[in-house]
């Protein structure tokens, strides 16, 4: 039986920051999760060295379940996104230790591949509309099957999903948060036209997507999939906050445009509704944010049987770790959707080296024992912690709005 002997937390910033769990063996097997929360980050890497790594010692690595049950009932404390990412991390090193002793990448542990690779969708971002296009035609050229199109709203100065400065698109991006300016009424006559000359670009064989970034109210959204309609989207990400999730009551009635949501929720319950209610068509929660594989296997299991598929959450601020468990995740669950990449920079992926790979538009996590990605922790200790935050948003009169 391996015995975990030490459970360490790397913090560090090769661009933007990343939190990682080391967990070690006395079999000299280790095993690496990402606990990485956008903005939030030490609370997390807190979390894990003061309450959870002390209860970690001595235990059987193999004990997988028993160590997710025992971290999740055991604090008292349940779900919310700092205790679900501090479980993630022990849980996605679990099975990355079980791999490597198995000598099997974790995907055959989860059953074996139920596909030939995910199918991704990358991120086409632009100042304007043929900004955004020349973009999208860019990602076609590169074999993506799927591509997101996001662009800058006209009479608005910045909006999400656009970047600033000519550089890849990168939320977190002020020391303190920056502020950006919204109005509903000025993107809901934009977006329509964006996916209208999108189609008219791309033709019909790409799948197109779109995320609102949950700025619109249940009745604005259940607008806006109507009018896209005629573009056939593959979906509608995060039309509105889903706290209340009978909101996407509404917007079902009034449209067959697919709706997705769920990057935040960190747990089964946050989408418990939603899916027995078949009020969703994609759930986007992901390893990191949601308590692991083994937490997220047991959310697809429960999204299967209302047709419910996966669409993991897959931006920059997920770090490779958890890139390379949401593919093992993704290649072997049977109501698997779509995966999203938004590929890391240089620096990024030379502190986590990785065997997953991309070619013609899907991805496979590789063929080596456990994820399949490794820590430099020489390279990873030049990089020091910078705080970044996400940005806060307003209507134009000032008020704080969903960002
Ligand atoms: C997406 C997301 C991201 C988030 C970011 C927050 O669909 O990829 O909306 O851009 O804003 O991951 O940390
Ligand atoms: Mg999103």
């Amino acid at each position: 039986m391996p015995r975990i002997t030490a459970a360490r937390v790397i913090v560090t910033c090769p661009g933007r920051n990343f939190v990682t769990l080391k967990i070690e063996t006395d079999e000299g097997v280790y095993g690496l999760g990402d606990a990485t929360l956008n903005g939030r980050e030490l609370a997390v890497a807190s979390y894990l060295a003061d309450h959870v790594a002390p209860c970690l010692i001595g235990r059987d690595a193999h004990r997988i379940e028993d160590v997710w049950q025992y971290l999740y009932k055991g604090a008292y404390w349940r779900r919310g996104p700092v205790t679900m990412a501090a479980i993630a991390a022990v849980d996605t090193a679990l099975w990355d230790i079980k791999g490597k002793i198995a000598n099997l990448p974790v995907y055959q542990l989860l059953g074996g591949a139920s596909r030939e690779g995910c199918m991704v969708y990358g991120h086409a971002n632009g100042r304007d509309v043929e900004e955004t296009l020349d973009d999208a035609r860019r990602h076609v050229e590169q074999g993506y099957k799927a591509v997101r199109l996001q662009s800058g709203v006209p009479g608005l100065a910045a909006t999400y999903g656009v970047a600033k400065h000519g550089q890849r698109y990168e939320p977190a991006d002020g020391d303190l948060p920056t502020e950006s300016l919204w109005s509903t009424s000025k993107y809901l006559r934009s977006a329509p036209a964006l996916f209208e000359a999108g189609r008219e670009a791309l033709g019909w064989d790409v799948h197109l997507l779109h995320d609102v970034h949950h700025r619109l109210t249940p009745i604005e959204a259940a607008r806006l999939g109507k009018d896209m309609e005629p573009y056939r989207l593959f979906w509608i990400e995060d039309a509105v906050p889903a706290e209340n999730q009978a909101n996407f009551r509404l917007i079902r009635q009034h449209t067959t445009t697919p709706l997705a949501v769920g990057e935040v929720f960190n747990s089964i319950w946050d989408a418990k509704q939603l899916i027995e209610e078949q009020l969703i068509d994609y759930i986007r929660a992901t390893v990191v944010h949601a308590g692991g594989i083994t937490h997220l296997k047991r959310l697809a299991s429960f999204a299967a049987i209302h047709n419910v598929r996966t669409g993991c959450h897959g931006a920059t601020d997920l770090s490779p770790v958890c890139m390379a468990a949401a593919l093992h995740f993704g290649l072997s669950v049977a109501n698997f959707g779509i995966q999203e990449l938004m590929p890391h920079t240089a620096e990024t992926d030379a502190v986590f080296p990785h065997g997953y790979s991309f070619a013609d538009g899907l991805m496979h996590p590789g063929d080596g024992p456990g994820l399949g990605v490794d820590i430099d922790e020489t390279l990873a200790a030049r990089y020091e912690y910078k705080r970044a935050y996400l940005p806060v948003n307003r209507l134009e009169d000032g008020t704080v709005w969903d960002w």
